[in-house]
């Protein structure tokens, strides 16, 4: 492991070291909940510990990200943003240590773990300019001397709680919008990478302590069980934004729903590519590659169903089993590799036991699956072959998110046909065409045409930028994070009337005890 010494190095720089900064308040607590050993899934290793969080340190954090929104939300936006772009600029300085250390903690391969870093950058370099443009409207009042507006407000502070798989990019998409609508933020890490969450919240701290504002990115490790519960009951979240499975998301909707608080839900996708016949398929084979075994498939983005036109399939089919024969499996941090392990053994369980179902449920595994035993130092990691499966719409399996590097390969007759497979999936992220008929392109963008939040012409279903909103339908859960109009969510929005005259006439032309005139 070349890389492990300089990225301890980084830890041991932002001070984080051993078995203590389970949460964070504006300083970090000695926590009293389990010790957590964190391992790499590259070799297996324990990398560092962290004592968690308990409901005790949770009531901590939370008093006071609240009360330190109710002071945050003083500052004028543009001073906020100005925080936000120090924000980026740290991120800046320690990208290439930050992206190292990703890759090390979930396993993706570095030119990922640095792309991830640069994503959170630019979502800082977005709020920046979000922050000066928080625009309400103007309305034109039915009643004379009267104006209308719509203010923004911020809400105050957000509960955010993240998967494993972007530990650093989802928190910055929640985190550097929320900043700059004024409000504070209570960050719930995944346990399967709390180091990250560390290291982002060390650098974001960094800045906002100057002014005694740093448990505006407050932050908890902490069970689901006790940290998570406590935490979406908690009613000074008035926003809880969640990413990760489907089964999580509708235990946090169901109980902020149920205290009518507000949910900002990203959850699972089951994304597929139609290729049509017309289509460049040199250009929709690396698509396919990037979107199934990039982050060895573990993104909610990642492409996990092809549907593709019979005339073409057999060619496709071809070049995608010439191209995986290439795939190098391996240790994330070399260069040379394009797919690092999956997070842990129970991600290769997962994996196996849906090999298992695709064989007997009829499937055909074309090429890889299943565990990769690698030698050396990388024999305790976590690898597993990319796998091709030639498959049937109807299988139970394939309306199944199965997180790891296992594509479907369906022939379908038609666009018609592609769409109805396509469509016929509980979930609804991202969806992807390839096809040089414009006709084709836009039906597949119209009213009846993908059902997912997210649609792509002649690109892959993963890798969005951040300047759009990023989210999907059915039980993706709804919620848009990141770009476009989705900081919203993150304020109140507030409708007011003003009379400028010297008479109360009524909405609506009611007269209520007097003629409504203006004696004036
Ligand atoms: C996720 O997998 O939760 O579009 C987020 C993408 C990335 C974000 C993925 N920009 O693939």
């Amino acid at each position: 492991m070349p890389y492990l010494g300089a990225t301890m190095d980084f830890l041991r720089e932002l001070g984080i070291e051993a078995l203590n900064d389970g949460a964070f308040d504006g300083a970090w607590i000695s926590t009293e909940g389990p010790a957590l050993d964190v391992r790499t899934p590259v070799t297996g290793e324990v990398v560092a510990g962290i004592r968690l969080g308990t409901a005790r340190d949770l009531e901590a954090v939370l008093s006071a990200a609240h009360d330190t929104f109710l002071r945050w939300r003083e500052v004028p936006a543009p001073l906020r943003g100005e925080y936000v772009r120090r924000i980026g600029n740290r991120l800046r300085e320690h990208k290439e240590a930050l992206g190292r250390l990703v890759s090390l903690e979930v396993g993706k391969i570095l030119e990922e773990g640095r792309g991830e870093i640069q994503e959170a950058i630019d979502i800082a370099d977005f709020a920046v300019g979000l922050s000066r443009q928080f625009h309400g409207r103007t309305i034109p009042s039915e009643r004379p001397r009267h104006h209308m507006r719509e203010s923004w407000h911020p809400l105050g502070a957000v509960g955010v709680i993240t998967a494993f798989n972007f530990p650093a990019a989802v928190w910055a998409w929640n985190a550097m919008i929320a900043l700059v609508c004024g409000d504070t933020l209570v960050w719930k890490p995944s346990l399967k990478a709390p180091l990250t969450a560390l290291a982002m919240t060390r650098i974001a701290a960094s800045v906002l302590e100057e002014d005694g504002f740093s448990a505006a990115v407050s932050l908890i490790t902490g069970t689901d069980d006790e940290v998570g519960e406590a935490m979406i009951r908690d009613r000074r979240l008035p926003l809880v934004s969640a990413t990760g499975s489907c089964r999580m998301g509708r235990r946090v909707h169901e109980v902020v729903a149920g205290r009518l608080g507000r949910c900002l839900l990203e959850l699972g996708g089951n994304n597929a590519v139609i290729v049509l016949e017309d289509a460049d398929l040199e250009m929709a084979v690396r698509a396919i590659l990037f979107g199934a075994v990039g982050t060895a498939g573990q993104r909610c983005t990642s492409t996990r169903r092809v549907l593709c036109e019979k005339s073409v399939f057999d060619a496709l089919e071809d070049r995608l089993l010439e191209v995986y024969a290439t795939i190098r499996v391996g240790d994330p941090l070399d260069e040379r590799t394009l797919m690092g392990p999956l997070i842990d053994e129970e991600a290769v369980a997962s994996m196996e036991r849906a090999l298992e179902r695709i064989r007997a449920e009829g499937g055909e595994i074309l090429f890889g699956g299943g565990r990769l035993e690698l030698e050396g130092p990388l024999a305790g990691g976590h690898y597993v072959r990319p796998c091709l499966v030639r498959a049937r719409a109807d299988m139970d399996i394939v309306k199944e998110e199965t997180f790891a590097p296992i594509l479907y390969l369906i022939p379908v007759e038609d666009y018609e046909e592609a769409l109805a497979i396509h469509n016929d999936v509980p979930q609804g992220l991202s969806s992807a065409i390839f096809t040089r008929d414009v006709r084709r392109a836009e039906a597949f963008l119209s009213a009846s045409g993908s059902d997912c939040g997210i649609a792509n012409v002649n690109l892959g279903t993963s890798g969005a930028e951040i300047g759009g909103a990023f989210g999907g339908e059915k039980d993706t859960g709804g919620g848009r994070e990141s770009g476009s109009d989705a900081w919203k969510a993150y304020m109140r929005r507030q409708t007011s009337t003003i009379n400028f005259g010297n008479a109360l006439p009524l909405a609506q032309g009611i007269r209520f005890g007097d003629s409504g005139e203006d004696p004036s």
